[in-house]
Protein backbone atom coordinates (compact mmCIF):
# COMPACT_ATOMS: atom_id res chain seq x y z
CA UNK A 1 0.00 0.00 0.00
CA UNK A 2 1.00 3.65 -0.50
CA UNK A 3 2.06 4.71 2.92
CA UNK A 4 1.03 8.48 2.28
CA UNK A 5 -2.69 7.62 2.78
CA UNK A 6 -2.47 7.10 6.02
CA UNK A 7 -1.53 10.62 6.74
CA UNK A 8 -4.71 11.83 7.60
CA UNK A 9 -6.79 8.98 8.72
CA UNK A 10 -10.35 9.60 9.30
CA UNK A 11 -12.28 6.84 10.59
CA UNK A 12 -16.32 7.33 11.51
CA UNK A 13 -19.43 5.63 11.75
CA UNK A 14 -23.08 6.56 11.92
CA UNK A 15 -23.21 6.84 16.03
CA UNK A 16 -20.22 9.23 15.96
CA UNK A 17 -21.84 12.46 14.24
CA UNK A 18 -24.92 14.11 14.84
CA UNK A 19 -24.81 15.72 11.13
CA UNK A 20 -25.31 13.58 8.38
CA UNK A 21 -22.61 10.78 7.62
CA UNK A 22 -22.27 11.15 4.14
CA UNK A 23 -22.21 15.17 4.39
CA UNK A 24 -19.37 15.04 6.93
CA UNK A 25 -17.23 12.94 4.82
CA UNK A 26 -17.97 14.59 1.73
CA UNK A 27 -16.48 17.72 3.44
CA UNK A 28 -13.31 15.94 5.57
CA UNK A 29 -12.48 15.14 1.78
CA UNK A 30 -12.46 18.85 0.93
CA UNK A 31 -10.65 19.26 3.87
CA UNK A 32 -7.72 16.93 2.93
CA UNK A 33 -8.41 13.59 4.85
CA UNK A 34 -5.93 10.76 2.70
CA UNK A 35 -7.87 8.18 4.02
CA UNK A 36 -11.64 6.66 5.87
CA UNK A 37 -12.43 3.45 7.24
CA UNK A 38 -16.19 2.78 7.86
CA UNK A 39 -16.48 2.01 11.64
CA UNK A 40 -20.09 0.53 12.60
CA UNK A 41 -19.64 0.17 15.76
CA UNK A 42 -21.30 0.87 19.72
CA UNK A 43 -24.45 1.66 21.07
CA UNK A 44 -27.20 2.62 18.09
CA UNK A 45 -24.64 1.05 15.60
CA UNK A 46 -26.42 0.18 12.34
CA UNK A 47 -26.92 -3.35 11.25
CA UNK A 48 -28.02 -5.73 8.39
CA UNK A 49 -29.21 -4.11 5.33
CA UNK A 50 -28.99 -0.61 6.75
CA UNK A 51 -25.69 -0.58 7.59
CA UNK A 52 -24.50 -1.88 4.06
CA UNK A 53 -26.54 1.06 2.59
CA UNK A 54 -24.72 3.76 4.38
CA UNK A 55 -21.22 1.46 3.76
CA UNK A 56 -22.05 1.58 0.00
CA UNK A 57 -23.06 5.48 0.29
CA UNK A 58 -19.59 6.59 2.05
CA UNK A 59 -17.76 3.73 -0.43
CA UNK A 60 -18.60 5.77 -3.74
CA UNK A 61 -18.02 9.22 -2.23
CA UNK A 62 -15.03 7.90 -1.34
CA UNK A 63 -14.14 6.47 -4.83
CA UNK A 64 -15.51 9.55 -6.46
CA UNK A 65 -12.60 11.21 -4.98
CA UNK A 66 -9.41 8.34 -4.76
CA UNK A 67 -9.59 7.79 -1.08
CA UNK A 68 -9.48 4.46 0.55
CA UNK A 69 -12.33 2.95 1.64
CA UNK A 70 -11.45 0.26 4.61
CA UNK A 71 -14.15 -1.42 6.49
CA UNK A 72 -13.30 -2.04 10.13
CA UNK A 73 -13.98 -5.50 11.27
CA UNK A 74 -16.76 -6.64 8.61
CA UNK A 75 -14.73 -9.16 6.30
CA UNK A 76 -18.23 -10.04 4.96
CA UNK A 77 -19.17 -6.70 3.89
CA UNK A 78 -15.44 -5.81 2.74
CA UNK A 79 -15.24 -8.44 0.39
CA UNK A 80 -19.11 -8.01 -1.02
CA UNK A 81 -18.48 -4.06 -1.40
CA UNK A 82 -14.69 -4.57 -3.19
CA UNK A 83 -13.40 -2.50 -0.42
CA UNK A 84 -9.83 -1.29 -0.45
CA UNK A 85 -9.30 -2.18 2.94
CA UNK A 86 -10.00 -4.09 6.21
CA UNK A 87 -9.35 -3.34 9.95
CA UNK A 88 -9.33 -5.93 12.72
CA UNK A 89 -8.22 -5.43 16.19
CA UNK A 90 -6.69 -8.31 17.91
CA UNK A 91 -9.94 -10.31 19.28
CA UNK A 92 -11.23 -10.49 15.26
CA UNK A 93 -10.51 -12.78 12.82
CA UNK A 94 -6.27 -13.41 12.55
CA UNK A 95 -4.66 -12.06 9.33
CA UNK A 96 -3.99 -15.77 8.33
CA UNK A 97 -7.81 -15.67 7.73
CA UNK A 98 -8.34 -12.90 6.22
CA UNK A 99 -5.76 -13.00 3.69
CA UNK A 100 -6.79 -16.26 2.78
CA UNK A 101 -10.43 -15.07 2.23
CA UNK A 102 -9.93 -11.67 0.77
CA UNK A 103 -7.89 -10.56 -2.84
CA UNK A 104 -4.51 -10.11 -2.56
CA UNK A 105 -4.63 -6.57 -3.35
CA UNK A 106 -6.98 -5.84 -0.01
CA UNK A 107 -5.03 -3.66 2.63
CA UNK A 108 -5.34 -5.07 5.86
CA UNK A 109 -4.39 -3.16 9.01
CA UNK A 110 -4.42 -4.52 12.54
CA UNK A 111 -4.56 -2.57 15.75
CA UNK A 112 -1.79 -3.39 17.71
CA UNK A 113 0.67 -1.98 20.69
CA UNK A 114 2.57 -4.17 22.23
CA UNK A 115 6.18 -5.08 20.68
CA UNK A 116 4.73 -8.93 20.64
CA UNK A 117 1.30 -7.72 18.34
CA UNK A 118 3.49 -5.41 16.11
CA UNK A 119 5.75 -8.35 15.29
CA UNK A 120 2.66 -10.89 14.78
CA UNK A 121 1.34 -8.63 12.36
CA UNK A 122 4.26 -7.55 10.24
CA UNK A 123 5.58 -11.78 10.20
CA UNK A 124 1.52 -12.35 8.90
CA UNK A 125 1.93 -9.73 6.63
CA UNK A 126 -0.43 -6.75 7.87
CA UNK A 127 0.16 -3.73 5.56
CA UNK A 128 -0.05 -1.11 8.59
CA UNK A 129 -1.14 -1.08 12.24
CA UNK A 130 -3.22 0.70 14.40
CA UNK A 131 -1.52 1.65 18.06
CA UNK A 132 -3.37 3.32 20.80
CA UNK A 133 -4.48 5.07 22.51
CA UNK A 134 -1.96 7.89 22.43
CA UNK A 135 -4.34 10.12 24.92
CA UNK A 136 -7.47 9.67 26.46
CA UNK A 137 -10.59 9.19 24.07
CA UNK A 138 -14.22 8.78 25.19
CA UNK A 139 -15.17 7.28 21.29
CA UNK A 140 -14.22 4.43 22.64
CA UNK A 141 -16.44 2.27 24.60
CA UNK A 142 -13.82 0.21 26.05
CA UNK A 143 -10.64 1.70 25.29
CA UNK A 144 -7.63 1.21 27.53
CA UNK A 145 -5.41 3.57 29.10
CA UNK A 146 -3.21 5.95 27.17
CA UNK A 147 0.44 4.65 26.02
CA UNK A 148 1.06 8.13 24.41
CA UNK A 149 3.39 8.60 21.81
CA UNK A 150 6.09 6.64 23.47
CA UNK A 151 4.35 3.85 22.58
CA UNK A 152 5.17 4.32 18.82
CA UNK A 153 8.37 5.30 19.38
CA UNK A 154 9.29 1.95 21.66
CA UNK A 155 8.19 0.13 19.01
CA UNK A 156 10.08 1.93 16.30
CA UNK A 157 13.07 1.68 18.86
CA UNK A 158 12.57 -2.12 19.09
CA UNK A 159 12.59 -2.57 14.83
CA UNK A 160 9.32 -2.49 13.93
CA UNK A 161 8.97 -1.35 10.33
CA UNK A 162 5.43 -1.58 9.47
CA UNK A 163 3.71 1.64 8.90
CA UNK A 164 2.38 2.73 11.91
CA UNK A 165 -1.10 4.92 12.41
CA UNK A 166 -1.66 6.14 15.97
CA UNK A 167 -5.30 6.48 17.27
CA UNK A 168 -7.54 7.72 19.99
CA UNK A 169 -8.00 11.30 21.43
CA UNK A 170 -5.87 12.90 18.86
CA UNK A 171 -6.62 16.43 17.73
CA UNK A 172 -4.73 19.19 15.88
CA UNK A 173 -2.93 20.02 19.15
CA UNK A 174 -1.38 17.06 19.83
CA UNK A 175 -1.04 15.46 16.28
CA UNK A 176 2.38 16.59 15.30
CA UNK A 177 4.00 14.47 18.54
CA UNK A 178 2.40 11.36 17.09
CA UNK A 179 3.75 11.91 13.87
CA UNK A 180 7.16 13.19 15.89
CA UNK A 181 7.59 9.87 17.47
CA UNK A 182 7.67 7.86 14.03
CA UNK A 183 3.94 7.30 12.93
CA UNK A 184 3.34 7.51 9.34
CA UNK A 185 -0.03 8.72 9.97
CA UNK A 186 -2.62 9.82 12.09
CA UNK A 187 -6.02 8.89 12.49
CA UNK A 188 -9.43 10.20 14.35
CA UNK A 189 -13.07 9.81 15.05
CA UNK A 190 -14.54 13.14 17.46
CA UNK A 191 -11.63 15.82 15.84
CA UNK A 192 -13.39 15.96 12.72
CA UNK A 193 -16.76 13.88 13.35
CA UNK A 194 -18.04 16.08 16.23
CA UNK A 195 -16.91 19.67 14.80
CA UNK A 196 -19.18 22.01 13.77
CA UNK A 197 -16.98 22.57 10.32
CA UNK A 198 -15.77 19.07 9.27
CA UNK A 199 -13.69 20.97 6.64
CA UNK A 200 -12.23 22.69 8.61
CA UNK A 201 -11.13 20.32 11.11
CA UNK A 202 -9.60 18.33 8.36
CA UNK A 203 -7.97 21.10 6.88
CA UNK A 204 -6.32 22.70 10.06
CA UNK A 205 -5.28 19.05 11.37
CA UNK A 206 -3.44 18.63 7.08
CA UNK A 207 -1.65 22.20 8.11
CA UNK A 208 -0.15 21.07 11.51
CA UNK A 209 1.64 17.82 9.99
CA UNK A 210 2.12 19.10 5.65
N1 LIG B 1 -9.46 2.62 18.72
P1 LIG B 1 -11.15 9.57 18.85
S1 LIG B 1 -9.01 4.47 20.37
C1 LIG B 1 -11.48 3.37 17.49
O1 LIG B 1 -6.84 2.52 21.09
C2 LIG B 1 -10.43 3.56 18.50
O2 LIG B 1 -7.28 1.12 19.50
C3 LIG B 1 -8.63 2.98 19.68
O3 LIG B 1 -11.58 8.05 18.58
C4 LIG B 1 -7.50 2.15 20.14
O4 LIG B 1 -10.30 9.98 17.71
C5 LIG B 1 -10.32 4.67 19.34
O5 LIG B 1 -12.46 10.31 18.87
C6 LIG B 1 -11.22 5.86 19.37
O6 LIG B 1 -10.45 9.60 20.16
C7 LIG B 1 -10.68 7.00 18.55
Amino acid sequence: MNKENLLLYFIMGSNNTSQPPSQVLKKAINGGITCFQFREKGSGALKGKEKETLARELQSICCKHKIPFIVNDDTELAISLHADGIHVGQDDESIQELKKKCPSSMIIGVSAKTIEEAEEAERQGADYIGTGPMFMTTTKEDAELPIGPEGIWALRKQGIQLPIVGIGGINETNAVEVIEAGADGVSFISAISQADDPEKAASTLKDRLT
